[in-house]
């Protein structure tokens, strides 16, 4: 039968707000981040209820279904534990060979990428920047900005999520501010 129908999901372009079927949202607070920052003292003395990231993703199959896609919004809330930007916990794929585009929507990011030899280096992130993350390179976005960061992003449902890695070794290097600007530190570098 021949049909035009509504789209069953929509997405804000301003905002990147997803809206409809198979949405699903979570919230990052300070309290669900042990050992993702750098000063833990700092981290558990702050009020624990900060949100510190909200995501949403159009899941229109389940997770690890191959050859499917997701589709989502993430927005990380300005602010700082001690020096270090608020930023998202970071992975890598569970399937190593699972690429992802991240492009920017609103606000002032870094995208911090980490080869397997665990090279660090950071990708400015701003309205319209586009983010091709090759696969097995681990990834976290940091907002840098006064006002929130809101970028897309879309990966193979297949992909999984490796947080493991990166709580266990974190990544070689750390954005934070000195002097009123972001800098991008090794781990080494950084005084505890
Ligand atoms: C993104 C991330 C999202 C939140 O959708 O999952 O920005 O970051 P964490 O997953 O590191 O908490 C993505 O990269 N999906 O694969
Ligand atoms: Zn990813």
């Amino acid at each position: 039968m021949n049909e035009i129908i509504e789209p069953k999901v929509n997405v804000e372009i301003e905002s990147g707000n997803l809206k409809g079927e198979k949405v699903i949202e979570i919230t990052k607070r300070l309290r669900d981040l042990e050992n993702i920052f750098s000063d833990e003292h700092i981290r558990k003395i702050m009020e624990p209820n900060t949100i510190v990231y909200e995501v949403q993703a159009h899941m229109p199959v389940e997770e690890g279904t191959t050859a499917g896609l997701f589709f989502g919004t993430t927005i990380i809330h300005p602010g700082k534990v001690g020096d270090e930007y608020f930023m998202t916990k970071g992975h890598l794929h569970k399937k190593s060979d699972r690429a992802e585009y991240y492009w920017g929507i609103e606000g002032e990011g870094m995208l911090l990428l980490m080869d397997k030899d665990r090279n660090t280096w950071a990708e400015k992130m701003h309205k319209g920047s586009l983010h091709y993350i090759d696969a097995d390179v681990a990834h976290r976005t940091v907002n840098i900005g006064d006002g929130k960061l809101i970028f897309g992003a879309c990966w193979p449902s297949d992909a999984g999520h490796n947080y493991d890695e990166i709580l266990m070794n974190g990544f070689s290097a750390r954005l934070i501010e000195k002097d009123g600007k972001p800098i991008l530190v090794s781990e080494w570098e950084i005084d505890k």
